[in-house]
């Protein structure tokens, strides 16, 4: 790793090799995560057929578990490999992947990527020969993308998805911009891979603006792909910014692209797998359903629209990013998801203007992040605790799902549970401390709610788990260490036969 990105300058970045981060393509990065002792290789056959996610669950059955590389993929005879847990419940590997120190706290990532975040570095062309996905080009019928190994995950998955850990590439005809989302891909037949992508999503946006033309949507898809395209391909951006020029932000240089072979949009230079189609009106397949972040299955089986594959680009012996969704901490969506949205939380808190916010956390547990967030604060004044939580609940990056929205004060850490679990159960006096909002933003993944139907409108809790400002002055102090008697243990923590650093305090005792 070249350095800690906290130190990184923030804002627009022209000429910035000297800040980019130490890795180029998917396998670099693998070879980093391997050196940080981050990555498990599985070389005995493994089966696509729900034996390989029922691998990755049962390994990810603990925080950090270590990426998967499976090597050989039973019945494969294209050389495959899947990658599996590429991030999963690992900060590590997060830092790993967008140039911060692995050892941060998540408290220190949050903020790390607050200022990633704002920088923006436009993408690169390069020339084809130059790409490392055109190892192998394959066109019309030279392309079957059933030589390729397609995970069936749960028992009750409506198929085999190509694409899970993927990025797709739209353009919107009005604008030209172009898109990239993460949306599921089931693979139908050679040349047939399903699309599905929910209201509002981007992906549909641009498809439906070219169907309204009568004329077919272009799509480029990889299957294979770097962590930081991964990650921005899953978050949601503004319809006019790009997520490819804040990907080379995170990473410190600009994409590299280069031109496809048969649609006009760009194909991404260094993945592993990557391929170029139509989605034509009306054309549409049985889809879904697939097991979901939420642990269970999602939407029903439904006709969705089929990308008419007409060219396909891989890299020898191709490394396919496959992700499970499944419970904390198994799911692919898990520390980055939760660092990044609470980074997102804390600009949108910001950006309102509230004072007093100190911290901000969306744990993965919760649902992917998506299900609570915890806001620390320092409380200056009458009302204010009410009013940050209910600027929470609705900005932006938060109002989507989440369902638990928990202050505390500032002297709770929002990523420690046993802190927040603390403070619930001594700050906060349920008759007084809470509030209900009715008919919010959510989703029909949600199965909390019947009948289905009523699944997107969502509720609420608003819970104050601050010190009553009301008797504030009268609320008794916690047990703290005075600072003096700290200081002095700690002086001797390896003297007494401690391993490591003495825990660090930050606040003490008052007289
Ligand atoms: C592994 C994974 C799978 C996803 N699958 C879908 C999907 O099938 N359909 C969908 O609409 N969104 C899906 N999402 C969520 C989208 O990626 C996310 O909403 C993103 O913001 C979409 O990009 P957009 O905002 O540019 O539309 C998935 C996310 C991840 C991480
Ligand atoms: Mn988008």
């Amino acid at each position: 790793m070249e350095e800690q990105s906290v130190e990184r300058p923030v804002g627009p970045v022209t000429s910035n090799e000297s800040v980019a981060v130490a890795w180029r393509d998917l396998r670099e990065w693998i070879a980093l995560i391997e050196t940080n002792g981050l990555l498990k290789r599985i070389d005995q056959p493994v089966d696509a057929d729900e034996e390989l996610a029922a691998i990755a669950y049962l390994a990810t059955r603990r925080e950090g578990a270590p990426a998967l590389l499976f090597e050989t993929i039973a019945g494969d005879r294209s050389g495959s490999r899947i990658l599996a847990n590429m991030l999963g419940s690992s900060k590590e590997r997060y830092a790993l992947a967008v140039g911060l120190d692995p050892t941060l706290s998540i408290a220190e990532m949050i903020a790390a990527t607050r200022d990633l975040m704002q920088r923006r570095i436009k993408p690169v062309l390069i020339a084809k020969k130059d790409a490392r996905i055109n190892d192998v080009v394959l066109r019309g019928d030279e392309v079957d993308l059933t030589q390729f190994p397609a995970p069936k995950f749960w028992p009750g998955d409506g198929g085999r998805y190509i694409g899970t850990g993927d990025i797709t590439l739209t353009r919107n005809p009005d604008t030209g911009r172009i898109n990239v989302g993460c949306y599921r891909q089931m693979l139908h037949g050679p040349r047939r891979v399903g699309l599905y992508c929910s209201p509002g999503k981007h992906g549909l946006i641009d498809r439906e603006a070219w169907w309204s033309r009568g004329k077919p949507c272009e799509v480029v898809a990889a299957y294979g792909i770097d962590p930081v395209l991964f990650m921005l391909a899953a978050q949601v951006f503004g319809i006019k910014e790009s997520e490819l020029d804040v990907a080379g932000g995170l990473t410190g240089r600009g994409v590299e692209l280069t031109e496809a072979e048969y649609v006009s949009l760009p194909i991404p230079a260094n993945a592993e797998l990557v391929i170029e189609g139509l989605l034509h009106p009306g054309d549409t397949e049985q889809e879904g359903p697939l097991g979901e972040f939420t642990g269970y299955y999602g939407r029903e089986r439904a006709p969705q629209p089929v990308i008419d594959v007409k060219a396909v680009h891989h890299r020898r012996s191709p490394i396919l990013t496959a992700a499970l969704m499944a419970k904390y901490p198994s799911c692919e969506i898990g520390a980055y998801y939760a660092i990044m949205r609470s980074a997102r939380i804390l600009d949108d808190l910001d950006r309102i203007g509230v004072s007093g916010v100190v911290g901000a956390y969306a744990h993965p547990a919760a649902a992917s992040g998506w299900g609570l967030v915890v806001v620390s604060m320092q409380q200056q004044y009458a009302g204010h605790a009410a009013q940050v939580l209910a600027l929470t609940a609705q900005c932006p990056a938060a109002a989507y799902y989440t369902k638990w929205v928990i202050v505390v004060d500032e002297d709770v850490d929002p990523t420690d549970f046993n802190d927040v679990l603390w403070a619930l159960s001594t700050r906060c006096h349920p008759a007084e401390d809470l509030d209900i909002l009715r008919n919010t933003w959510s989703t029909g993944l949600d199965p909390s709610q019947y009948p289905p139907e009523l699944r997107p409108y969502g509720s609420k809790v608003l819970i104050n788990a601050c010190k009553s400002h009301k008797h504030i002055k009268q609320f008794p102090q916690a047990t703290l260490l005075r600072q003096s008697t700290y200081e002095h243990a700690a002086a001797r923590w390896s003297e007494l036969g401690f391993e490591g650093p003495p825990p660090k305090m930050t606040a003490f005792h008052k007289e």
